[in-house]
């Protein structure tokens, strides 16, 4: 394959952005009525209007020339069929069979991977309703009234952002907690109200090596321990998920309470597993599964829809428009549901730790930029903190808006408000407002000669902003599944168009393996002289000061 940058499809995207660089989406929309309904595209009840970017029929033809160029199908099928794309780790990447739904077997009949994960889900069924059921009792016999999830990155966001986003759907006299910080305020301040007879711990790691997660596991034991004082008592109250069963035994964890992983289900991709256990107790094993068949109506698209009507691969290319012909370097996610606050900080690990790679599959220094720096916020709260920025700022920011038509507390003057601001938002960052309207607006509020000539600058707005509008009908379990398999695929589409590995993270495990070393020099005896200076200076500053602290105790 040509490298990316001397592809003829990249060379002809090259030279339209140069003609299309200086053209006003205003101009686009002026010129073409049917804009919206030739840009945009419908999945289920999901909408996405993508006719607010920069772009003409012209540009999505050489985008998806491109795809085609860099074997987009190809590979797609290649991950459905189990290949070991993470070639980088030798493992295949199949989170898609955690939500496959039909008899068919994955990656196929010799290699059937779906008895396996059949029996999590049976698994995961039978200790989901017995807790909810207050079949699973604590030590004295109590139901348990709260779960806490131990765990960090893949193991913790997933089931964070989607227990939040389920709420409305979740049983009322369940509460679900989760602790991944390693500061010892998070676990100490989530425990000090709860009762160990009636807490229900999960420990959630892969791995069950991460210091961090560890070490809040193990404090979590001691407080246990403290108040219970029977390690048979655990059993009732410590629950794993991983897949390094030893591990999770040796810890105290009883072997019918693990919950196997497979090296197949990366981190961040791993909520539909047993890593989702937290996601089923609070809403129940029904509605986990509605959001497995949501996702896996998404894979079936994906996997079969043109690329013209692909809703993930569309997605993908208008992000590689930005990022590499327009040099943008961010992208912002922007919900419009209050129950999708943690969307941002889930997508962001997904794709920055996806797509954050400079070394392509030939294992060569790219030379175009890749994976962009993702953040975002609830819209309402973005509006009036950073938005300014991608009105006015001198960065393009890219931005995903997504609302459902419907609250989940329906009250309609606040979600036509809500909605209001959705539509407002995204006009006004695709229109902007031109010198001549700031003028008029600015007379008609009866500016004049100098103060409205010094004034002026600042009341106009570029326009041009790209958005993307997703909406759908209400939040719940199957469009949220149906909503993160969007973006999953999306962020595997853009590593492909990129030559990247999507599904490793060698910067992660590097952290896991730099702090085992420094611990070690923290609480050793001799002034540290083993790094730069500045490292060797702050380790032994706040050594030195913790001790002197400590002295005076
Ligand atoms: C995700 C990453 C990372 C991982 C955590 C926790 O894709 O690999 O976020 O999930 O570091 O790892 P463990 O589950 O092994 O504790």
């Amino acid at each position: 394959m040509a490298l990316l940058t001397e592809s003829s499809a990249w060379k002809s995207l090259q030279s339209h952005y140069a003609s299309l660089a200086d053209v006003h989406m205003r101009d686009l929309f002026a010129h073409d009525p049917l804009r919206f309904s030739r840009f945009s595209l419908q999945f289920e009840d999901f909408l996405l209007d993508f006719s607010k970017n920069r772009v003409t029929g012209e540009t999505l033809r050489l985008l998806r020339a491109l795809a085609r160029e860099r074997d987009v199908p190809g590979w797609i099928q290649r991950m459905f069929n189990g290949e070991k794309i993470n070639h980088t780790e030798n493992r295949a990447v199949l989170h898609v069979a955690l939500r496959h739904q039909d008899d068919r077997p994955l990656p196929n009949a010799t290699e059937d991977i779906m008895p396996g994960v059949r029996d999590m889900l049976r698994k995961m069924r039978q200790c989901s309703e017995a807790i909810r059921s207050r079949r699973w009792l604590g030590h004295q016999g109590q139901a348990i009234t709260d779960i806490v999830n131990i765990g960090v990155g893949g193991s913790d966001l997933g089931p964070l952002m989607a227990t939040r986003a389920l709420r409305p759907y979740a049983a009322q006299d369940l509460r679900v907690h989760f602790v991944s910080n390693v500061d010892a305020r998070h676990i100490m301040g989530t425990l000090e109200n709860l009762n160990p007879n009636t807490t229900l711990f999960i420990i959630v790691s892969k791995s069950f090596t991460t210091h961090d997660t560890l070490l809040n596991a193990q404090t979590a034991r001691r407080w246990f321990l403290k108040r219970v004082d029977s390690e048979q008592a655990l059993q009732r109250h410590f629950l794993a998920v991983t897949s390094n069963n030893d591990a999770a035994t040796d810890f105290g964890v009883a072997v019918e309470n693990i919950f196997s992983m497979w090296d197949w289900v990366g981190g961040r991709y791993s909520m539909w597993s047993a890593v989702g256990l937290s996601i089923a107790i609070a809403i129940g094993m029904e509605g986990f599964e509605q959001m497995l068949a949501g996702a896996y109506a998404l894979d079936e698209h994906f996997r079969s829809a043109p690329l013209e009507m692909n809703l993930p691969v569309t997605l993908a290319l208008l992000g590689i428009w930005y990022n590499n012909f327009f040099d943008a370097q961010s992208y912002a996610v922007l919900p419009y549901v209050q129950e999708l606050e943690y969307l941002p900080e889930y997508l962001r690990q997904m794709d920055m730790e996806s797509n954050g790679k400079r070394i392509d599959r030939d294992g060569q220094v790219v030379d175009y930029t890749t994976g962009p720096i993702v953040f975002g916020q609830l819209g309402i709260t973005g509006q009036h903190a950073f938005y300014q920025l991608l009105h006015q700022g001198t960065k393009l920011i890219p931005a995903d808006f997504i609302a459902p038509l419907s609250s989940s507390n329906e009250i309609k003057a606040h979600h036509q408000a809500l909605m209001a601001n959705v539509f407002a938002q995204t006009e006004a960052l695709m229109k902007g407002k031109t010198e001549a309207e700031a003028r008029l607006e600015l007379h008609n509020q009866g500016w004049r000669g100098e103060s409205l000539e010094m004034l002026l600058p600042h009341k106009v707005f570029p326009g041009n902003k790209p958005t993307n509008t997703l909406l759908f009908n209400q939040l719940d379990p199957r469009s949220l599944g149906i909503l993160i398999a969007l973006y999953e695929h999306k962020v595997f589409v853009q590593g492909l168009i990129w030559g990247i590995n999507s599904f490793d993270q060698w910067g992660v495990e590097l952290g896991k393996q730099l702090v085992k070393y420094i611990l070690a020099e923290i609480g050793g005896d001799s002034t540290v002289v083993s790094h730069d200076a500045s490292t060797n200076g702050l380790i032994n500053y706040y050594r030195e000061t913790r001790a002197a602290r400590e002295a005076k105790k």
